[in-house]
């Protein structure tokens, strides 16, 4: 029986993504987040289940569906509002929205408009990593890159594959395979929809998860982390997930069926992981009205921090074209 604090804790952080994007799905909808917004609802399990097995120390990059990896690593949800807003007092100054969060802090290594475009900078960060521990003899440091399985199509993905399997370099490639990207289906774009079997090209192992199911995510991020710090290479992990919101706020799905929707519906990870709470002999819901105060409270004062935050001065706008040197 898995620890029922641990459970309550994992229940509490997917229920906060869930109520943090439906609130910023409300905020577009009023203007007040504007430009790009890719909501991750559905796919909770993943980002919870992963940075459970990730250290501070450990290394992520992300991708434009990254509010719930953000917000799961533990950036601030008022920090995140206010990059949306396109306040200063946002992670990224306000410049990158929802696509581009960033937090040296916690080494998550940014969002990514570019499909795959995280990969190569996680090879890069892996890189920088290992020759470091390396020099000093230590074990080396975990980057966890996320991509989703219209990312596995690209080019980047197996240069990615091949060069960080030919220098053993310490990358988790975690695939989020939700069975789109946009408007296309998994097996009009790929013609091996197996997914996890492309790693074995690269000599890399690999393994498939339930996405739905935040401790089977959880499981299978801890042995691949293992393996990942141990020295022995990359590891593709890919998590077959289903986001229930359409592509972005503009989509208007139409290359999917609702019953469809409906049917992922029945597996939703929050619903799914109190099942299981109340399987192990306990109920939930008294646990769950309570995060849910929790959760809106702190949605409320992100929202807060981020409309008394600062508009950036139009004098400012060319600043960080280039990279300010120190004098
Ligand atoms: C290099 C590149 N090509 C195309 C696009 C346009 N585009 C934006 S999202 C997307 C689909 C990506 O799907 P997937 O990787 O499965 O991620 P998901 O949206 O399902 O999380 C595409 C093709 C882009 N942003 N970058
Ligand atoms: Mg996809």
């Amino acid at each position: 029986m898995t620890d029922r604090h641990h459970l309550l804790d994992l229940l509490r952080q997917m229920l906060l993504i869930r109520r943090f994007e439906e609130k910023c799905a409300e905020l577009y909808t009023k203007q007040k987040i504007r430009g790009f917004l890719h909501l991750y609802i559905g796919e909770e399990a993943v980002g919870v289940g992963v940075m459970q097995a990730l250290r501070s120390e450990d290394a992520i990059v992300s991708t434009y569906r990254e509010h719930g990896h953000a917000l799961a690593r533990g950036m601030s949800p008022g920090s995140i509002m206010a990059e949306m807003f396109g306040k200063q007092e946002g992670c990224s100054r306000g410049r990158g929205g929802s696509m581009h969060l960033f937090d040296r802090k916690t080494r998550f290594y940014g969002g990514n408009a570019v499909v795959g475009g995280g990969l190569p900078v996680a090879v890069g960060l892996a890189l920088a990593d290992k020759l470091l521990a390396d020099k000093m003899g230590t074990q080396p440091n975990v980057t966890c890159c996320f991509f989703g399985d219209g990312a596995v199509a690209e080019g980047e993905f197996h240069e990615c594959m091949n060069l960080a399997a030919l220098w053993r370099l310490p990358v988790l490639f975690l695939c989020e395979n939700n069975r789109y990207a946009m408007g296309t289906r998994l097996d009009v774009s790929h013609s091996m929809t197996e997914l996890s079997k492309k790693a074995a090209a690269y000599c890399v192992p690999a393994a498939v998860v339930d996405g739905m199911d935040v401790l089977a995510v959880e499981d299978g991020a801890k042995t691949a982390a293992e393996s990942v710090r141990s020295g022995q290479g990359p590891y593709f992990l890919e998590c077959r997930t289903y986001r229930f919101r359409a592509h972005s706020m503009y989509d208007p799905e139409l290359y999917r069926d609702k019953a469809e929707v409906e049917e992922w519906k029945t597996r939703d990870p929050i619903a799914a992981l109190m099942r299981r709470i109340e399987a192990d002999g306990s109920k939930a819901d008294s646990n769950v009205a309570e995060f849910e105060c929790q959760v809106a409270k702190e949605i409320d004062e992100s929202i807060a921090f981020a409309e008394t935050g600062t508009w950036e001065p139009v004098v400012d706008l060319l600043r960080f074209v280039y990279s300010e040197q120190p004098a």
